[in-house]
């Protein structure tokens, strides 16, 4: 009896424990959390066996404003250089990744960007890693 009272108890906590993390996450993302962002290359959580990735591109709802919109590339080495920010028409941001080159590790993308027909400026950040075997 005292035994699955006890568990009962620990039961109680975990659940109390998974439902303020998800009211926490709720509150964080808002109840309004849409994201332009429809894909990229590298992919969100991608983990690239083959060749060296020389470019980000984010694939949009509606054709990105290059003015408005910022990348950034972190990684192993700090903060990577990019160059070069433009679209290529297909509801897309494109840039070369400069300098230096992208070694094996993980990498996150932020960005920034107002699309098309809808004045919010969104941003958001996700990461791949680059795993080539030697
Ligand atoms: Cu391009």
């Amino acid at each position: 009896m005292f035994t699955a009272w006890r568990l009962s108890v620990v039961n109680f906590r975990k659940l109390l424990a998974a439902a303020s993390l998800v009211s926490l996450l709720a509150s964080c993302s808002g109840a309004n959390n849409y994201t332009p962002l429809l894909n990229s290359e590298p992919g969100a959580g991608e983990i690239i066996t083959e060749r060296t990735p020389r470019t980000l591109r984010l694939f949009y709802a509606a054709l990105p404003d290059v003015d408005n919109s910022e990348l950034t590339l972190t990684g192993p080495e700090g903060d990577y250089s990019l160059r070069g920010l433009h679209t290529m028409g297909a509801d897309d941001l494109m840039v070369e990744i400069y300098q230096p080159a992208l070694t094996n590790g993980s990498y996150t993308v932020q960005w920034k960007t107002r699309v098309e027909g809808d004045p919010a400026i969104y941003a958001g950040q996700y990461s791949f890693d680059v795993a080539i075997p030697e």
